[in-house]
């Protein structure tokens, strides 16, 4: 036992390929979702795109080598998928796959194991003008993809994840068009997540293999009502059913929550869908849980008076609610105990599932001091806090195998752009300095 985590437990730090890579027409990559979106103006909170980000796709050992300094043993990173399939379909092309290869021969030089996403949110543009994913063609070029992409590195990366985050996918991206594409098209997002979720059972079906390990990494959020009262118990129950359970029991039971389809108008669609759900719903060697924050929810009497594009299909009046606790810059209530909560609810639904930590953080504004350092220290707390949830459930002998920072370096943090820092390394986006914050620094005396 090392602090309480016995020897096998897993530390690592994540990433994403459009938030850290940049270098984005190199080597033949083709344009995402989000080199669109990120160009378009207005839709980038500072005005900037990931470009460049955090030029890991050349200064990727350099980065390797810092996360092992820093004692992490694993390093999860996405694979871009219109590095390996420029179009979205067709030729692999090579110089795309040779850049995964050497990242993952680097992780394993330093002693750390790679966990790859297969999907965090690079759409390929070509598939997006053909539909994007509310047609189920993309779900089937998604396999396509994987299976290229697994087919040539299932070598060296032994830990896959088919996706990251779906909801987001879904409802930030065709939902309240917060994220790419930025389309807001109501209930039919729910296409999207049932297309997400077809293409995760498909690629599954395509790449399992022996040796390896399979999983998805979702982001589901303890869902609180703001009262006892009748209307917002059942605003709680309208967003647990979009945010968690629209996601967890076809994934663990087979089956779509009704009451989601029916709040929605979705349940003569997803009738025809029904064929699908036992891709769907093959058996998972973990889920990843990428835990921030939990929501509180109310619903308001009368009309609401800014009515427009939301994540919440069907339930448009329903509205957050602050409950006083302490915030991170990104305005996300802090609630460790919601971490043990959500990992809790999906271990009653899956006993002897393992769990992965595989995203938590939160950000703040950062400063670099005059002697170089930056004193993060409510980054610190923030990790402490949810770090101490981890142990506690270890020890209780809950089956939770890893926790993985969210994030090793400060980076292009989607529509809030490079405004919102998250890192446990400090980016210089002007030289691409990498400096090792308080919160890194704990984190190694901690593992050390
Ligand atoms: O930066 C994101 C990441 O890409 C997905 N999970 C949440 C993080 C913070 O918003």
């Amino acid at each position: 036992m090392t602090n309480g985590f016995p020897e096998g437990f897993t530390w690592g730090a994540a990433t994403a390929s459009y938030q850290v890579e940049g270098a984005v027409s190199e080597d033949g990559r083709g344009p995402s979702i989000w080199d669109t979106f990120a160009h378009t103006p207005g839709r980038i909170a500072d005005g900037t795109n990931g470009d460049v980000a955090d030029d890991h796709y050349h200064l990727f050992a350099e980065d390797i080598r810092l996360l092992a300094d820093l004692g992490l043993k694993a390093y999860r990173f996405s694979i871009a998928w219109p590095r390996i399939v420029p179009t979205g379909s067709g030729a692999a092309n090579a110089p795309g796959l040779a850049f995964y290869r050497r990242l993952a021969e680097t992780c394993l030089e330093y002693g750390v194991t790679p966990y790859a996403t297969l999907y965090h949110w690079d759409l390929p543009q070509a598939l997006e003008d053909a539909g994007g994913w509310l047609v189920r063609d993309t779900a089937e070029r998604f396999r396509d993809y994987a299976a290229i992409t697994h087919g040539e590195l299932s070598d060296v990366i032994k830990h896959w994840m088919t996706l990251n985050e779906p909801w987001c996918s879904a409802f930030l991206g065709y939902g309240n068009g917060e994220h790419a594409p930025g389309r807001t098209e109501g209930a039919d997002a729910l296409k999207a997540v049932h297309h997400l979720l077809l293409g995760h059972g498909l690629t599954l079906d395509a790449i399992r293999a022996e040796g390896g390990t399979y999983g998805i990494a979702l982001n589901p959020a303890p869902i609180h009502a703001a009262s006892d009262s009748a209307a917002d118990r059942d605003a709680a129950r309208r967003v647990d059913g979009l945010r968690n359970r629209m996601f967890l029991e076809p994934l663990l039971s087979g089956a779509y929550p009704a009451d989601v389809l029916a709040d929605t108008g979705m349940t003569e669609w997803f009738g025809a869908q029904e064929g699908d759900l036992p891709l769907i719903a093959a058996p998972l060697d973990f889920i990843g849980v990428n835990y921030y924050c939990p929501t509180t929810v109310a619903a308001p009497d009368g009309p609401i008076s800014t009515p427009g594009p939301s994540t919440q299909p069907g339930s448009e009046n329903v509205v957050a609610v602050d409950t006083g606790l302490p915030r991170t810059q990104m305005g996300w209530p802090i609630e460790p105990r919601g971490l043990r909560d959500i990992l809790v609810t999906i271990n009653k639904l899956a006993p002897e599932l393992p769990l992965y930590v595989t995203e938590n953080g939160s950000a703040y504004p950062d400063v670099l001091t005059a002697e170089g350092t930056v004193e993060d220290d409510e980054r610190l707390d923030y990790l402490q806090q949810h770090v101490a949830v981890c142990r506690d459930l270890v020890s209780e002998g809950f089956p939770l195998k890893g926790y993985f920072a969210w994030t090793l370096i400060d980076n292009f943090e989607w529509s809030w752009g490079h405004s919102r820092r998250f890192g446990i390394v400090y980016v210089d986006y002007t030289t691409q300095a990498r400096i090792v914050k308080k919160s890194g620094q704990w984190l190694k005396d901690f593992l050390s």
